[in-house]
């Protein structure tokens, strides 16, 4: 690994999406680079000549030449370029594969978004408007409640060990959680094995090495 030159990952210092891909680097002990970008910088060149989406993240690897964006594709790309020795995926020709993939498109279509808009229509948006904050609450109880019931009986999403299916729901779930806790509801007792799921990845050391730099970072641009 020490010959792999540093990955340049274009992050935000709050937004979870870029630090599912932090979570990941950390987990195959990848060099990295992270460039923040701002409200400032992300929508305009020389950024969106990264990202013509003008979101984070979006990586640029010096190793293959390649720049790409959409979390969920950098993860694919990271997966199958970097975790040759299957350390957090069971490889390209097992049927585990279809099933890590079908968790991500889950992640990124039917967690991330929907958690998103609830954070929009709690704390961003212009007028209050309960019925939206309503909405977007109840599936983020509902995406849980998928969850903890494909998770009762198992440690993890897809076999017996944590893979990236897991680890790309963190961030957006640490954001879900608060949001339903302050709601009110009791995820000891609704949803047991989503939360013995969470503490699970929470308590792995590369995990927590990127929600620590998450934390700096965050802190550094409140100052
Ligand atoms: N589908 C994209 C979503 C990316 C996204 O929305 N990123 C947020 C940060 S978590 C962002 O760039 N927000 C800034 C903006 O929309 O201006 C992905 O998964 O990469």
């Amino acid at each position: 690994m020490s010959s792999i030159k540093p990955i340049t990952l274009h992050a935000h210092s709050s937004g979870p999406n870029p630090w599912k891909v932090v979570i990941i680097l950390q987990e195959l002990e990848l060099p990295y680079t992270l460039v923040y970008e701002t409200p400032a910088t992300i929508k305009s060149a020389p950024y969106t000549d990264v990202n013509p989406n003008g979101r984070v993240p979006a990586i640029r690897d010096p190793n293959t030449g390649i720049t790409l964006w959409e979390s969920g594709a950098i993860i694919e790309y990271l997966i199958e370029n970097y975790d040759t020795e299957q350390k957090i995926s069971h490889g390209s020709q097992s049927p585990e594969k279809w099933l890590e993939k079908q968790f991500l498109y889950f992640q990124v279509s039917g967690q991330g978004p929907y958690f998103g808009q609830y954070t929009w229509f709690a704390r961003l948006h212009h007028e209050q408007l309960p019925s939206a904050k309503e909405r977007y609450l109840n599936e983020i109880k509902r995406v849980i409640g998928v969850l903890n019931t494909i998770l009762e009986g198992k440690n993890y999403l897809v076999g017996e060990k944590a893979t990236y299916a897991d680890l790309s729901f963190i961030t957006w779930s640490l954001i879900g959680q608060n949001a339903v806790e302050s709601a009110g509801v009791d995820l000891d007792k609704e949803a047991p094995n989503y939360v013995a799921w969470m503490k699970r990845l929470l308590d792995r050391p590369a995990v927590q090495k990127a929600l620590q730099e998450k934390e700096k970072a965050s802190s550094a641009s409140a100052q």
